[in-house]
């Protein structure tokens, strides 16, 4: 930071990333054998700050997608943060609210800005958050096969490399007989299921059999704006219910609340528009003593890294979709990679800002499209 205290942004660079993931990850909106996202870099004085931006290509997960959020930051966000000489990451969220959604694309600049400011302040992300872990939870998200001895197959292994926690990904045909399968090859781990809005209040009936599986949790069974049916599931299952897709705010993680939809909630930076907006359902979850754990969006290492110094935050209490780099990726854009310790933890970096390094000739090597912004 210079002696002004302002943040003085010279340039933002937006790169298009293509990555092969290892294995194909598929939800109940569909499959997907590599990632494309958008890669931010702010940079102020000799020093750049990494964002990511968690929007796919296409509006599965929700309405952004690469192109929209590309848009949206090169006409709309990009300019707002030249103008206005901002002097804090807080500054940029407060003055980007009078605009309407788009929180992936808000929530990659603020991440960059997040990084940039604590590299220009000589300090980790964890540290400028005022976060009080060495190592968070580590868990892995296990997406739907095409038959159930691959799944088996999967699980298995990544209980071998360690991971305490397993979530699996259902929809309507792949629960309750996968369920009964995986149940009795593991009856012991720690596992939990997420349908990203699949089923609807019709689907109670199988819902309710959840119960019989000794879930840690069940994640957004129904679409995001029907609370009512979380509300009304939350009274006839004994498995807590998360909340994903429906948890885009404060206000609704408030209202969500009153209405009785979640025991827990899962905070994702991208989905919810930014570290302060997450911080502020963090915040709240804790005053009401609801647990929260940090999601995930199958990120590259860059956004990896700032999840995991988000959740060094004392009330991520559960365990994280945060895994080792190999696990998502052949070669990471990191150094060094993700790794998973023996006790199933992810250290946190302890260098500046993200506390990692990306890697220039991979960032090139994955980048299909790029467009310097100045002021
Ligand atoms: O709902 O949590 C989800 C990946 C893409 C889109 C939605 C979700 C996920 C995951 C991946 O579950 C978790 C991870 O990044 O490891
Ligand atoms: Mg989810």
């Amino acid at each position: 930071m210079n002696r002004s205290g302002k943040m003085s942004i010279e340039r933002i660079e937006l790169s298009l990333l293509e990555m092969p993931y290892v294995h194909f990850f598929e939800t109940s909106f569909g499959r997907e054998e590599k990632k494309t996202f958008i890669l931010v870099k702010i940079f102020s004085e000799g020093v750049c700050g990494f964002g990511e931006v968690t929007a796919d290509l296409l509006p599965l997960y929700n309405y952004e997608t690469t192109s929209t959020s590309w848009v949206i930051i090169k006409e709309i966000l990009a300019p707002l943060i030249f103008s206005k000489n901002l002097s804090h990451p807080v500054e940029f969220h407060t003055e980007v609210q009078k605009f309407k959604g788009h929180h992936m694309a808000k929530a990659g600049l603020e991440l960059a800005l997040w990084d940039l400011k604590a590299k220009k302040e000589q300090k980790p992300l964890s540290e400028l958050y005022g976060g009080d872990k060495k190592e968070v939870f580590s868990g892995v998200s296990i997406g739907i096969q095409d038959k159930v001895p691959d799944l088996i197959g999967r699980i298995g292994d990544f209980l071998e490399k360690g991971y305490p926690r397993v979530k699996l990904k259902i929809k309507p045909g792949w629960d309750i007989t996968i369920l009964k399968q995986v149940r009795k090859e593991f009856p012991q781990v720690t596992l939990q299921v997420d349908a990203n809005c699949a089923y609807t209040s019709a689907d109670t009936e199988i819902l309710e059999k959840l119960d019989e599986f000794d879930l840690a949790l069940v994640e957004q069974p129904f679409p995001a704006l029907d609370l009512l049916s979380h509300s009304q599931l939350k009274k006839r299952i004994r498995t807590p219910v998360c909340l994903d897709e429906s948890a885009e705010s404060l206000d609704a993680v408030r209202q969500a609340h009153e209405m009785g939809c979640f025991d827990i909630i899962n905070i994702k930076v991208g989905r919810v528009g930014g570290i302060v907006e997450a911080r502020k359902i963090h915040d709240f979850c804790e005053s009401k003593a609801i647990p929260v754990w940090c999601g995930g969006m199958l990120e590259s290492g860059i956004g990896r890294a700032h999840n995991i110094h988000l959740a060094t935050l004392p009330n991520f209490k559960l365990t994280n979709d945060i895994s080792a780099s190999r696990r998502y990726f052949a070669q990471d854009l990191i150094e060094p990679p993700v790794e998973i310790t023996e006790r199933g933890m992810i250290k946190v970096p302890e260098g500046l800002g993200i506390g990692v390094i990306p890697l220039e000739e991979r960032i090139e090597k994955a980048a299909q499209k790029r467009e310097v912004l100045t002021p």
